[in-house]
């Protein structure tokens, strides 16, 4: 709910602002000017404007696309960042939540010191201690419980551009298989193993679109705008701008689909009978590329024979859509091959079945002839650098079933030193992909099928981020160690046994930042300011922590600039050669279209685009994709429905006073309508129950036509109860609160969030 505070904050801001912008309007040259007109006005020139200017070369940490930024320091105080023109994701520009780096950074909130607890779990009682005693703490719980359980029985949960150190370098030296990001099961899983299995690669971190050729764009779900990644927002801007068409598929009128020649208000869960249509389309009309198919693709006729009977009259009622909609819509993507392609999503952990949703997605896109041709889907290379040289890792079989960049772990499960694999039911409950977070929660409840004993979370929001986060507790309460490192007292701190507090990203070092892409790169991070408070850089903790459990071999190095210059020798840079050339290498002249004169580029088992998956036949899954009708809401239910906002990112940045100022609470948007029957009233609060109680903070209600009446939606990552964090403790209400359930996708791992209903209540 509003503050009264926020008022005054907000002037003072505007304030800062305009002299901000009145100084930096002028040159250098004008700066006397300057100084005496704001004089006369009784006001001084911003501090910032007075001393020598440091640049500094970063990568953003605001949210996971990681822009290249410049940051700017006077008398180590950050003032602002730029986008670094230098790097392929910026070029120079960066989004709203980026631009708040520095207040991120500055948050008064911040975690200030280690901590051991004092109280209970859960209680939030804790005392500053040194990092000595932090690091000699954990190290000897970390010693006992590796010793009673094995290592597999410490689980490594990790978020955010440090995570490297952590669910990567730490978990393998100490050898767990059990290390997994929330990028995977709660966000990717599905539409990576989609990509090996019909095409043979994985999208990765960043999804290949030649979006310079691209003349039709298709969006099933992804709302660019409110998804902000700048780079994206840039690339369709100007798709759009020289005239591409655009079709958008979303039970909601995003901000994209006001952008589009046409919007289908789906019903919420029946995509794939929306794809299986238009693949009718497609194909009884003749309007695919048919020779790519014949020499590119296998199984074509199998393909055809499924999808006669899917009609746009058979899918019309399924998806609330009228049968001439689909097909004029099959005609126009036709029509603009193959510089036509669905774009693959990124948050795809939907209903459950979202492999196969992907699949048929990949499989249009297939028939449109759009791989590895101008306009459609390129092939990412990646660049090259050789990785810091150290002894093979504990766990043995791959990196450790938490890959950098998500969907590029091997199909064989690693194995820890034990013997074991991993603990989340990968092959018995799911048939493949990165470890699925959510899955390694059962583990520490029931020890099956070996217990999960300890738990380090590096900046992930477990309570926040988790479906189930009621589960969540009743698993923190039952390890033996939790290990907390984060920059923030978000929710989950208050059960962590030890807390480690972390310099944020401008304030440290990091890992390089090395990014398959259309002109490969490499970013570098270094710190423009010294840490604030007593806190230390990730890489810095794991190192002290790796060495007090004998770990040495893995951290012989003395400082992170020399880790960071033996990896950069390897392509003859080094930090000082980067910092020169504006903090990024890009390895140009790598190819990213397909030669198809030369050797087949699809990475599958017959080098073919597989139409149909003889794999997931195999495996006893169905070969072709198949429409699985979702549970309907409860009579007086509405679908919980979820998305970002565009100056916030997922739940870290709600406290962030800046951003918390320009949009401090969500809303549940509900059909103007629908609302309106029920006696509702725009901008009242009120509560949403879902279909096992769980009920939200008060939320005020957005009564829009722009909704389904069928469901509600609000963004993501509001409604956290932590009092640490003045500005987002108890604003708005919380998706993840309400996901009491989710539906596991038994191809992927990924855990289906938008299976849970909830009520409207006009009562606490
Ligand atoms: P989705 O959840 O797939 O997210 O962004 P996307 O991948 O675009 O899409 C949400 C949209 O799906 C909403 O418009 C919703 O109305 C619609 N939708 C809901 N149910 C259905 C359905 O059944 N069918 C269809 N067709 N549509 C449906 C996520 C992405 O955002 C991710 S994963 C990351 S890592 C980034 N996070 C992020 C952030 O935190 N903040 C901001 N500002 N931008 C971000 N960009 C990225
Ligand atoms: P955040 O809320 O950004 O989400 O999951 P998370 O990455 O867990 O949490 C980041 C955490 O890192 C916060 O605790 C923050 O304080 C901390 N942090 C920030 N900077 C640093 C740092 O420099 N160092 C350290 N150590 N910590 C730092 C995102 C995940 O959530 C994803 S990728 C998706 S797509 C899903 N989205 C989603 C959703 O839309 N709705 C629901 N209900 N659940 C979701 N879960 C998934
Ligand atoms: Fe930072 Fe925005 Fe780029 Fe994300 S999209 S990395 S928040 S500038």
């Amino acid at each position: 709910m509003a503050r009264t505070a926020l008022q005054i904050t907000r002037r003072n801001f505007l304030k800062s602002s305009l002299l901000g912008a009145a100084a930096l309007s002028l040159g250098s040259g004008t700066l006397r000017p300057v100084a005496e007109a704001l004089a006369r006005a009784g006001l001084a020139l911003p501090w910032f404007r007075k001393g020598q200017i440091k640049l500094s070369y970063n990568y953003c940490d605001m949210c996971p696309w990681r822009c290249g930024i410049v940051v700017h320091s006077v008398n180590g105080q950050v003032y602002k960042v730029d986008g670094n023109p230098a790097d392929p994701k910026s070029r120079g520009m960066l989004c709203g939540r980026g631009q708040a780096a520095p207040s991120f950074m500055y948050d008064p909130d911040r975690l200030r010191a280690p901590m051991i607890r004092t109280g209970e779990r859960g209680e939030g009682k804790f005392k500053e201690v040194t990092w000595a005693e932090a690091l000699d703490y954990a190290a000897e719980k970390l010693r006992l419980t590796g010793q009673a359980f094995g290592p597999e029985s410490v689980a490594v949960f990790g978020h955010t551009s440090g995570d490297f150190w952590f669910a990567d370098y730490f978990a393998q030296a100490w050898g767990t298989p059990n290390a997994a990001k929330p990028s995977s099961s709660l966000c990717t899983s599905p539409r990576e193993e989609a990509a090996k299995l019909t095409y043979g690669l994985p999208i990765g971190g960043h999804e290949p679109v030649d979006w310079d050729g691209i003349n039709c764009i298709t969006l099933i779900g992804s709302h660019i705008g409110e998804d902000s990644r700048n780079t994206v927002m840039q690339d369709f801007a100007n798709a759009w701008g020289r005239g591409a068409k655009v079709i958008v598929v979303d039970p909601r009128f995003s901000t994209v689909a006001a952008k589009a020649d046409y919007w289908l208000p789906i019903k919420p869960g029946a995509d794939t009978a929306l794809l299986l249509a238009w693949l009718n389309v497609l194909i009884t009309e003749e309007l695919y590329d048919k020779s790519f198919v014949a020499e590119w693709a296998n199984g074509f006729d199998k393909l055809a024979a499924h999808v006669a009977e899917f009609t746009p009259e058979w899918a019309a009622p399924i998806t609330d859509l009228s049968p001439d909609l689909i097909r004029e819509t099959a005609r126009v993507m036709a029509a603009n091959l193959p510089r036509s392609s669905i774009i693959p999503g990124r948050h795809v952990t939907w209903y459950g079945n979202d492999t196969q949703r992907m699949r048929a997605i990949y499989i249009i896109n297939a028939l449109l002839g759009a791989y590895g041709r101008e306009g459609g889907i390129y092939f990412s290379k990646s660049p090259y650098i050789e990785a810091y040289p150290h002894p093979p890792f504990a766990v043995t079989g791959s990196s450790g079933g938490c890959s950098a960049e998500p969907g590029q772990e091997s199909d064989e499960l690693p194995l820890g030193p034990s013997g074991k694999a991993r603990a989340d039911g990968a092959r018995d409950k799911f048939l493949r992909g990165a470890t699925a977070m959510q899955e390694l929660i059962e583990p520490m409840l029931t020890g099956q099928p070996y217990p999960i004993k300890a738990l380090i979370v590096y900046g992930t929001n477990l309570l926040n981020t988790v479906p189930n986060p009621q589960r969540t507790i009743e698993a923190l309460k039952k390890l033996d160690f939790v290990l907390a490192i984060d920059v923030l007292p978000q929710e989950h701190i208050a059960w962590a046994d030890v807390v480690f507090p972390e310099a944020t990203s401008l304030e440290r070092y990091d890992e390089l930042w090395v990014v398959p892409h259309k002109t490969p790169y490499i970013a570098m991070r270094e710190p423009a300011v010294e840490p604030l408070y007593d806190t230390k850089p990730g890489w810095w903790m794991a190192r002290e922590l790796g060495l007090r459990l004998g770990l040495e071999p893995y951290f012989k190095w003395q400082t992170i600039e020399e880790y960071l210059n033996t990896r950069l020798m390897s392509i003859g840079s080094s930090l000082d050669k980067m910092r020169a050339e504006n903090g990024v290498i890009v390895q140009e002249g790598k190819p990213y279209l397909a030669d198809f004169s030369d050797a087949s580029p699809f990475a599958t088992a017959s080098g073919k685009l597989e139409l149909y998956s003889e794999e997931l036949a195999q495996a006893g899954f169905d070969p072709l994709p198949v429409y699985e009708p979702v549970d309907e809401p409860p009579q007086g239910y509405f679908r919980l429905l979820y998305g970002r906002h565009p100056l916030h990112t997922f739940a870290k940045t709600q406290n962030t006073p800046l951003l918390h100022e320009l949009y401090p609470e969500n809303e549940v948007w509900v059909n103007e309508d629908v609302g309106a029957g029920q006696g509702l009233r725009q901008g009242e609060y009120v509560w949403l129950e879902n279909q096992d109680g769980a009920r939200s903070g008060p939320v005020k209600l957005k009564l829009t036509q722009r909704i389904r009446g069928d469901a509600v939606y609000m963004v993501h990552g509001f409604g956290q109860m932590a009092p640490g964090l003045s500005n987002a403790n108890g604003q708005g209400a919380s998706d993840t609160k309400l996901q009491t359930v989710y539906k596991l996708d038994p191809i992927s791992g990924g855990a289906g969030m938008r299976v849970n209903f909830v009520r409207i209540v006009k009562e606490a």
